[in-house]
């Protein structure tokens, strides 16, 4: 049976704040501070299993290996000689953001019927730009049944590619056909636009969409300006609802006739910008919210705390559930080191519409198997990084040697691999 299956990034060792991302305001916000790597992985996996435990099926992926040496190898580097930007560039946690890892398109989407996964090239950001290959691994491992998913390489540079955080995906139910959403930006504004129509357009042939049932369109300029530097920080969907600020969309009016014509009772669930501003969307990640549907059959939001913390977003949520919205339920987590950073609940999940018993059991997630991940973060993940700790090499070689331990009680040899090179 097709089902959704939400894939959380576990948060790796190194998760750090070098400031790295340009046009997140949070990155830019808490440049320097002290990171809490082992906080930032519990606190992940509290989320993962709270939505194990309302009936959600939930699966994971493990921490890229950083330091990523072979990176500063391929720039005539190595870490102990590189300046101090390289060496963070090359220790960033980022893959955490499993948003970022791929675009989905579900079998019951697809000429072919398969389920056709396209890694990110995340090209636009250089801390990013070199977690493809190994994402591409890991993902031909989970998804290695070619009976049912086909994994493609990321479309080549210049075209950026950010993955599921600038597509969306409404349908009846999950497993019935649905029409696939592509948003992508334009330039011209303080900050990059990381999404590139020509990026979209060449995933969703590659996924062998149907045109009539593929849609693209136009973040707006005021969106990215405010720093929603993924659609997915100002819109969400989930079956027939789509949950939007009204400033998401170049052309919004255009945009949901399209959808109406295309999905006949689609429920466009808009927040006004009278009500939210853009700036505390943004701050609150109200959007970045998991709207998930539960085996009651009714839908919830999965939040972050600093919504909650945001009055002018709990009140539109709290009377948006007390009236007759689609919305029926909230569910908050303290996912702060996360946040920090700029990502929230959905920037921490990878979507993937299919049967489990295709999947590799040894990315889903279980209580027994969280509990053996949360003692394993507990004995190994840094308990703070600070600014110099990125220069230091003794943090180096611990965060590759927690990352293999990880590796290896999941028995994910596959993705281990030998320390011996580690220089420094
Ligand atoms: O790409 N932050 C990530 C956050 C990604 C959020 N993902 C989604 N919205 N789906 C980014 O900007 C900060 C890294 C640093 O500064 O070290 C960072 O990469």
């Amino acid at each position: 049976m097709l089902i959704e299956i939400n894939f959380d990034g576990i948060v790796g060792p190194t998760h750090n704040y070098a400031g790295l991302s340009l046009g997140n305001l949070a990155s830019t916000r808490n440049f320097g501070k002290v990171s809490r790597p082992r906080d930032a992985a519990l606190q992940g996996l509290a989320k993962m299993r709270a939505n194990l435990n309302l009936g959600l099926p939930q699966g994971l992926f493990v921490p890229l290996r950083r330091p990523n040496e072979e990176w500063l190898r391929q720039l005539g580097t190595r870490m102990d000689r590189a300046g101090a930007a390289l060496q963070a560039n090359a220790l960033s946690a980022s893959s955490m953001w499993a948003a970022n890892a791929a675009t989905v398109s579900p079998a019951p989407d697809t000429i072919d019927g398969l389920c056709h996964l396209t890694v990110a090239n995340l090209v636009t950001m250089p801390h990013r730009s070199h977690e493809w290959r190994e994402t591409l691994a890991q993902l031909r491992l989970a998804f290695a049944d070619t009976a049912h998913f086909a994994v493609h390489a990321p479309v080549p540079a210049p075209f950026g590619d950010e993955g599921a955080a600038n597509h969306m995906r409404l349908c009846a139910d999950h497993a019935a056909p649905g029409i696939e959403i592509f948003v992508y930006g334009e330039g011209g504004g303080p900050f990059p636009a990381r999404q590139h129509r020509e990026a979209s357009e060449a995933v969703a042939r590659i996924h062998r969409l149907h045109p009539t049932r593929t849609v693209f369109a136009r973040q707006s300029a005021e969106a990215i300006a405010a720093g929603a530097f993924h659609n997915d920080v100002v819109a969400v969907a989930n079956e027939r609802v789509l949950f939007a600020h009204e400033l998401a969309f170049a052309d919004r009016d255009a945009f949901y006739e399209t959808l109406r014509e295309k999905l006949p009772g689609v429920e466009l669930v808009e927040v006004p910008a009278s009500a939210v501003s853009l700036e505390d969307a943004i701050a609150s990640y109200l959007f970045n919210a998991q709207l998930v549907t539960l085996p009651s059959g009714e839908m919830a939001l999965v939040l972050p705390g600093e919504a909650r913390e945001t009055p002018a977003v709990w009140q539109w949520l709290e009377a948006h559930v007390a009236g007759n919205g689609p919305i029926r339920h909230l569910f908050v987590h303290d996912l702060r080191e996360s946040m920090a950073n700029g990502g929230g609940p959905a920037c921490l999940r990878l979507r993937v519409v299919a049967d489990p018993a295709t999947v590799d059991p040894r990315f889903l997630a279980t209580p027994a198997k969280l509990d053996r991940i949360e003692a394993l973060v507990r004995a190994h993940w840094p308990e703070q990084i600070t600014a110099q700790d990125i220069s230091s090499p003794a943090l180096w070689r611990d965060c590759l040697a927690a990352r293999e331990a990880l590796c290896a009680e999941l028995e994910l040899s596959e993705l281990c691999w030998d320390q011996a090179g580690l220089s420094g």
